[in-house]
């Protein structure tokens, strides 16, 4: 990890004011055209706890949303509050403010020719697709919990297993429910294309959510992913916060990783993908 402090102008903990009303008009539509299309497509595809995050904030009104209007609300809901940032900071100060219940968002939005795809996460990403799930009293305690055991896991040289679990379950989680499978990650809300791919593509492995399994799972960064792990309750991924990392670390330095489209013996499978989107990509690579 760099050692670098926070750039000028930004203060020690990486925070720097939203300053929301210096948002352009155009900016505001960037939110506003990302807002409909993803408002449209999530109902019946996004889990019950992020729809009703998403209208408890009303996150539509006037555009790009004022943290300090959301913020009133969160903070009633579950204690959570979402601080700006100016882009990915060190993984350090980003757990810091997890454990303290304070959630850092990208203030920029992106620009109108990246509506589809960009790296670094903007205010669209991580308002949207982040905020509505910390409305919810046992995600809210998940991501608590996940930023004070990134704490612990950065002492002990363990990241690299950790935030594939971030990964596996903020960014890319998927839910069992008695209607079907349901998103609840940000990674996949926050993007049309994924929202779609996630749950309809015949390509992707879709697999019973184990912690150790997931923590011995890479992740691709610049594509759809290729296995999404589902969570049977909120309360089911909470409690495996609760088990014994230490001895889980100790066991990963033994097991080693699972290739990226493997289906273990022990795995459920909800389904065996093809493969063929990332069989195809690569191919054209
Ligand atoms: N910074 N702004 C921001 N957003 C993140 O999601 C983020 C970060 N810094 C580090 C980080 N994530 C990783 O540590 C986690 O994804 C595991
Ligand atoms: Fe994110």
């Amino acid at each position: 990890m760099s050692a670098d402090g926070p750039p000028p102008g930004t203060r020690s903990d990486w925070t720097i004011d939203q300053d929301w009303q210096s948002y352009t008009p155009a900016e505001h539509q960037v939110w506003m055209t990302l807002y409909e299309r993803q408002s449209r497509l999530l109902p019946g595809r996004a889990c019950d706890a992020f729809l009703h995050g998403l209208d408890a904030l009303d996150l539509h009104r006037g555009g790009i949303p004022d943290f300090s209007r959301i913020n009133a609300e969160l903070n009633r809901l579950t204690g959570w509050s979402v601080v700006a940032v100016p882009g990915l900071v060190p993984d350090a100060v980003f757990f810091e403010h997890l454990a303290n219940r304070r959630f850092p968002a990208g203030r920029f939005i992106r620009r109108p020719a990246q509506l589809d795809y960009l790296q670094e996460p903007d205010i669209f990403h991580d308002v949207f697709g982040h905020v509505p799930m910390l409305t919810d009293p046992t995600f809210a305690d998940y991501m608590q919990a996940y930023g004070e055991g990134g704490l612990r896991a950065l002492d002990r040289g363990q990241l690299h297993n950790l935030a594939r679990l971030y990964w596996y379950t903020v960014e890319f989680g998927l839910l069992d429910t008695l209607q079907g499978l349901r998103i609840y990650g940000a990674g996949i809300v926050s993007s049309h294309a994924e929202s779609l791919f996630a749950l309809d593509d015949p390509s992707p492995n879709r697999l019973g959510f184990d912690l150790e399994r997931v923590m011995r799972t890479p992740y691709r960064i610049d594509d759809f992913q290729q296995v999404y792990f589902v969570i049977p309750s909120l309360q089911a991924l909470l409690d495996a916060t609760l088990q014994d990392f230490e001895a889980l670390y100790g066991r990963l330095a033994l097991s080693g990783d699972i290739p990226i489209a493997a289906i273990e013996p022990g795995d459920q499978a909800f389904t065996r993908g093809t493969q063929a989107y990332a069989a195809a990509k690569a191919k054209m690579a």
